[in-house]
């Protein structure tokens, strides 16, 4: 059953006040055990999207897209788990397509940050009805690789040059929108900048136009696995951009259609609540 916390009225403010909310104990040991062996297994088969972003013998930032595409677990993790119910309550959706999974794992003793960014320049999505839920495997501190937002920045209405998360470099052949993601982290007073400590089972739920990033991993031998899973609903439009690293085979829609079922995997409803089984 998904969190009881993830359908608060508190955690659906939160979400659309700060663009960001953390849901605790969202997943089971059943669901996170299920997801451990299926990361290990990710990270000894990269697909063509993964990415190494830390140098040789310093540690391991890796990141990966669309394993359930190979891998049974994660396929059973998307369609079957809490999250889209989870995804669906937070972004108020009657319908949900999954338009992309991201797996980003740094192994302790990895002095490389996620840097500042938001993920709406990095698809083919506009703002509205479009996020991410951030399901990490390990407790995350601040010296392990904790997240950490610019709560309210979804709200600046601004679509900034999307880089390198690994390195914050400005990403080859991408359109530039408003400019680089300003420093937040030069003058973190000037921004409502909070970051979240969690345990293993809570998760964060964000919207695509918040800025986030994520701390390098510090430690001598903690790791710091983590899904992101990004939804769009029904309130989510078709807006082609320059710079996809992760598009379907298909893009074929006009700008500004809704997604259709072609496109993307629908994920929710679930395909077994016709029969009235519980989500
Ligand atoms: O896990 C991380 O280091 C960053 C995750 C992230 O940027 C995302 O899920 O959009």
């Amino acid at each position: 059953m998904p969190s009881a916390a993830a359908t608060t009225g508190d955690a659906i403010a939160a979400f659309e006040r700060d663009g960001v909310a953390l849901v605790r104990r969202a997943f089971t040991d059943r669901w996170l055990g299920m997801l451990d062996e299926a990361v290990d297994a990710a990270l000894a088969t990269p697909g063509p999207l993964s990415r190494e972003y830390a140098p040789e013998g310093r540690g391991r930032f890796f990141t990966d897209h669309h394993m359930s595409r190979n891998s049974e677990s994660f396929r059973q993790f998307i369609e079957e788990s809490p999250a889209a119910a989870i995804a669906a309550a937070l972004l108020r959706a009657s319908r949900l397509w999954l338009v992309d999974e991201h797996l980003l794992v740094k192994e302790p003793g990895t002095d490389v940050p996620t840097h500042w960014h938001h993920d709406l320049p990095y698809y083919d999505i506009s703002r509205d009805g479009f996020a991410s839920l951030w399901i990490p495997l390990d407790a995350v501190t601040a010296t392990s690789g904790a997240m950490k937002f610019a709560k309210g920045s979804h709200r600046w209405n601004k679509v900034f040059t999307p880089i390198r998360i690994g390195t914050g470099l400005e990403a080859e052949g991408a359109d530039r929108f408003d400019g680089p993601a300003p420093d937040i982290d030069a003058s973190p007073g000037d921004y409502d900048v909070e970051t979240f400590e969690m345990n293993r089972g809570d998760a964060l739920f964000f919207q695509a136009g918040t800025l986030h990033a994520a701390e390098p991993n510090r430690t001598a031998a903690t790791r710091r696995r983590a899904l992101s899973l990004r939804y769009a609903s029904e309130a989510a439009r078709w807006q082609p951009r320059t710079y996809v690293p992760s598009r379907p085979s298909k893009p074929d829609l006009a700008p500004g259609s809704v997604l259709g079922d072609n496109l993307y995997p629908v994920v929710w409803p679930r395909r077994d609540a016709a029969q009235g089984d519980e989500v």
